[in-house]
């Protein structure tokens, strides 16, 4: 991993908000590759809200915790609830990756104890909303984007307030704290395309800390 913060580009998209473009570029093939595995272990599926609606974004998690939704609610679960198992640990590298954007972006005490992996195809978007369901909001996340560009809708601290539009690429990675951990955001319709990588495809990881 390519530590050294000079050598790429990093742009402050608001208080808190540090977009690294390219940061995980050079350990992309090792975070796809594990990014199988866990998919083998815990598989990608299509999550149902409280209010009953299918998610279009198809998710999985590794880690100590999960990020699940049901009809019941939100929640971080210890337990995958397809498996009844343990999620899949969080691989080195991917522990890695998100201590060393956190401490690019200037938060150097981040503890992760959640992957959340959201699989986007042609089509797939994600409707405005806040991640609020950690226990620790001095503690930020820090985002990953793999396989084919997206829109990321950047919004306020209401849900109508204007937003901007961000794309974000293959290896980019953004770190979200301080007075924009709560802000409102969303993800664009995925457009059609090919990555050499990943075909139809985006990954996104999220990197939290959940307790
Ligand atoms: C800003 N994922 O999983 S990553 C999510 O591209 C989520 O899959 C999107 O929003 C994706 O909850 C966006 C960027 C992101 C993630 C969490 C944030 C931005 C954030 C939390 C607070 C503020
Ligand atoms: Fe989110």
């Amino acid at each position: 991993m390519n530590a050294d913060l000079f050598a790429e580009p990093v742009e402050a998209l608001d208080e808190g908000a540090m977009l690294l473009r390219g940061f995980a570029l050079d350990t992309a093939p090792a975070l796809l590759a594990a990014v199988r595995g866990i998919a083998v272990a815990s598989p990608f599926r299509h999550l149902i809200t409280p209010g009953g609606f299918r998610m279009s974004v198809a998710m999985t998690n590794c880690g100590a915790y999960g990020w699940v939704s049901d009809r019941s609610g939100y929640r971080y679960d210890p337990l995958d609830p397809e498996t009844k198992h343990a999620w899949p640990p969080m691989p080195p590298e991917f522990l890695h990756l998100a201590v060393s954007a956190a401490q690019a972006a200037g938060f150097p005490d981040f503890r992760s104890d959640v992957c959340l992996v959201n699989r986007y195809e042609p089509g797939t978007r994600l409707t405005l909303h806040q991640d609020k369901d950690e226990g620790d909001f001095t503690q930020p996340i820090v985002s990953v984007s793999l396989g084919l560009p997206a829109t990321f809708l950047w919004g306020g601290m209401g849900r109508s307030d204007k937003q901007r539009r961000i794309p974000l690429f293959h290896g980019d990675v953004v770190v979200w704290g301080g007075p924009s951990r709560l802000r409102y955001h969303g993800v664009a319709p995925l457009k059609d395309g090919s990555h050499p990588e990943l075909g139809a495809q985006r990954i996104n990881l999220t990197f939290r800390r959940a307790r």
